[in-house]
């Protein structure tokens, strides 16, 4: 039995207001549920930085100041199926650049993934996966004195609420050296009409996404969650920049956890928040930067300027 997350479990709806943490999305369900979200026409992110990395490679490459002559070592956070990172690692291996590839993931299943199709379509390159949780990792890379190119990709720091993304970002620059570089995406503030139905899709693969969720402990926690009467509901304004999903009790109900040996009371209406996703600009980024000892020196952004690749430097 996983501890943490029940113990996550009890301390949200335990809450008020009630509340789940996302990272508990990516079950086995929940992995193959987020391949099809980046699959479907509203949800923009994926698509923009591949655009980024397809066709600004070279740029990508002279702006992360990378040499032919000097080894280092390009470190990516939470490298999910590496397909917009692929792009890159084409480029630096037909133009022979000496580097070693380390992606790090909470999920074994997707490094041995990466591995596998790094090994056959690119089996020049040299690939050391690392498993872990991004804050653990974050200290071992302390240990190599080569220089470092950290990718960040996808807004997967969106997810953080600000508090987080702060001590995130003042952890990672910490872990660096003088020179050290990090490649952050980022997804930009824009209209409610662009970014809402990328949190809403109409084939409903966020909704059921999002309820994943409550049948994930329903399973790994003998829970009894009626799925069918809680509601998708995500709210997003340009104003504030941030995107939040909730799942909504459509009924006064009261639901048990058999792991906790606790009920759950839930009004009608009730709401349970189960995901931040911030958007960003420059001086969102910034104001977060100024307590850290990192700089932004360059932007990358696709063709609809949705999407932005900082390059940072140490
Ligand atoms: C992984 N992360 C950046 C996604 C996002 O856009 O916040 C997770 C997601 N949630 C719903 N759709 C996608």
């Amino acid at each position: 039995m996983n501890n943490t997350f029940l113990n996550d479990v009890d301390k949200g709806l335990s809450n008020t207001p009630k509340y789940l943490l996302s990272k508990y999305f990516y079950d086995k369900i929940g992995d193959a549920l987020f391949v099809d979200i980046m699959n479907m026409p509203e949800y923009y992110l994926t698509r923009a930085e591949f655009d980024i990395f397809k066709n600004q490679t070279q740029n990508l490459i002279e702006t992360l100041k990378l040499r032919k002559d000097t080894f280092f070592e390009l470190i990516e956070l939470g490298a999910g199926d590496g397909t917009k990172t692929k792009q890159l690692l084409k480029a630096l291996d037909t133009a022979n650049y000496n580097f070693n590839y380390v992606p790090i993931d909470i999920s074994q299943n997707a490094l041995d993934q990466l591995k596998s199709s790094i090994n056959s379509e690119l089996p020049n390159i040299n690939t050391t996966p690392k498993q872990g949780d991004y804050f653990n990792v974050l200290s071992s890379l302390k240990q190599s004195n080569h220089p470092k190119v950290i990718l960040f990709l996808g807004s997967n720091i969106g997810n953080l609420n600000d508090i987080l993304a702060q001590d995130f970002l003042t952890k990672l620059a910490d872990s660096l050296q003088a020179n050290d570089k990090l490649c952050i995406g980022l997804d930009l503030i824009k209209s409610e009409k662009i970014v809402l139905p990328a949190y809403n899709d109409s084939q409903g693969i966020t909704r059921r996404f999002n309820l994943n969720l409550l049948e994930r402990i329903n399973k790994e926690f003998d829970a009894n969650f009626d799925i069918d009467t809680f509601k998708h509901q995500p709210e997003y304004t340009e104003d504030e920049g941030i995107a939040r999903s909730y799942l909504v009790s459509t009924k006064s109900q009261t639901v048990t956890i058999k792991a906790l040996n606790k009920s759950f009371h839930f009004m009608e209406g009730e709401r349970i928040h189960t995901e931040t996703s911030r958007k960003y600009n420059d001086a969102i980024l910034n104001g977060f930067l100024k307590k850290t000892s990192l700089k932004v020196i360059d932007k990358l952004m696709d063709s609809n300027q949705y999407f932005a690749d900082y390059i940072l430097n140490k």
